[in-house]
């Protein structure tokens, strides 16, 4: 199955939400008029789009509407998804990857898939033919070095681990080492989602980001916030307490399969400015891809 489908397939419960609600309005609707414009900016913010971005897209459909005289179901379909696809394509969603070593920090609240990501991300890019090694930075249980070796082993990158509790930002540093001895291309570093309390783990995550800085000072960097796109709302304040604390480059969505609240991407995009750079639709080790904005809102509308 090619990645569009598996995304369509995974985005499934999104799209029916979304796409029957549509239908729905355009059967209720004889014409394309104000109600009808109401309704449909309601369905936009009942599917987690968020308000000031729904609002938004609305009034840039209204527009088009008058300007292009749209009518027809397919039309103003078309033109609903050319409107978010804008919104999404408004930065650059390229993964900065150049220098020799380069380094991407993985970040985000508990469960929401950071190390199957990393797992995801290490085997594309060894399959790029990159020479990729993880760094085990979550020491807050024994389980989380475990699983990032599995995947580690499945993606055939290195990985650099040391006992439990241990100082994350130490194993960051050993393995900024190891990388460069090993001549690899690029470092991916694992972090934990949960502490004794966030203000432990903002600190943890500073701590860390200082070493990266301070010893891959001249390398390309990407910090990457994983956020579950089952969580709807929530991922947006997530996205704002990461922001304050974290250089964020970019954002990786997970568990796009079997969601009706894909349409999140699209407000977290529009708030906060940051590319949406991966995107998760299964479990599996190929269940990841670079985003591409047409495809995503062809998979949901
Ligand atoms: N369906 C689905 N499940 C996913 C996806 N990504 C991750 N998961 C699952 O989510 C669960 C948590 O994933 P992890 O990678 O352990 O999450 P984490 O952020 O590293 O979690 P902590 O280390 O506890 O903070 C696992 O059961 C994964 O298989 C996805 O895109 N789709
Ligand atoms: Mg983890």
């Amino acid at each position: 199955m090619g990645f569009f489908e598996k995304l369509k397939q995974g985005m499934n419960k999104t799209k029916s939400s979304f796409d029957e609600k549509i239908s729905n309005v355009f059967k209720s609707f004889r014409k394309v008029d104000e109600d009808f414009l109401d309704e449909l900016e309601e369905i936009l913010i009942m599917s987690d789009v968020g308000m000031d971005t729904s609002v938004e897209i609305i009034g840039n459909l209204r527009n088009r509407i008058k300007k292009e005289k749209l009518q027809d179901e397919e039309d103003v379909k078309k033109a609903l998804r050319e409107e978010m696809q804008k919104i999404l394509d408004v930065t650059d969603i390229s993964l900065h990857l150049n220098t020799k070593p380069s380094v991407i920090l993985v970040v985000g609240v508990n469960g929401v898939g950071k190390t199957t990501s990393i797992g995801k991300i290490a085997n594309r890019l060894a399959k790029e033919g990159k020479k990729v090694v993880v760094a085990a930075a979550d020491t807050f249980r024994a389980a989380a070095v475990e699983q990032l070796e599995i995947w580690a082993a499945r993606a055939g990158a290195d990985i650099v681990k040391k006992e439990e509790g241990v100082d994350p930002a130490s194993v960051v540093y050993d393995a900024i080492r190891i990388t460069r001895e090993k001549n690899a291309d690029v470092l991916i570093v694992d972090t934990a989602g949960r502490l004794h309390n966030k203000k432990y783990l903002m600190d943890e995550l500073n701590k860390i980001q200082k070493v990266i800085n301070k010893e891959m000072q001249e390398a390309d960097k990407e910090v990457l916030l994983v956020i579950d796109g089952t969580t709807g709302q929530n991922a947006i304040s997530q996205v704002k307490a990461f922001k304050e604390e974290a250089d964020i480059t970019g954002l990786v969505i997970t568990k796009l399969d079997g969601t009706a609240k894909g349409g999140v991407a699209i407000g977290i995009v529009h708030d906060n400015k940051l590319p949406i750079k991966f995107i998760g639709v299964g479990e599996g080790i190929d269940d990841m891809e670079i985003f591409n904005s047409e495809d995503f809102v062809k998979a949901i509308i």
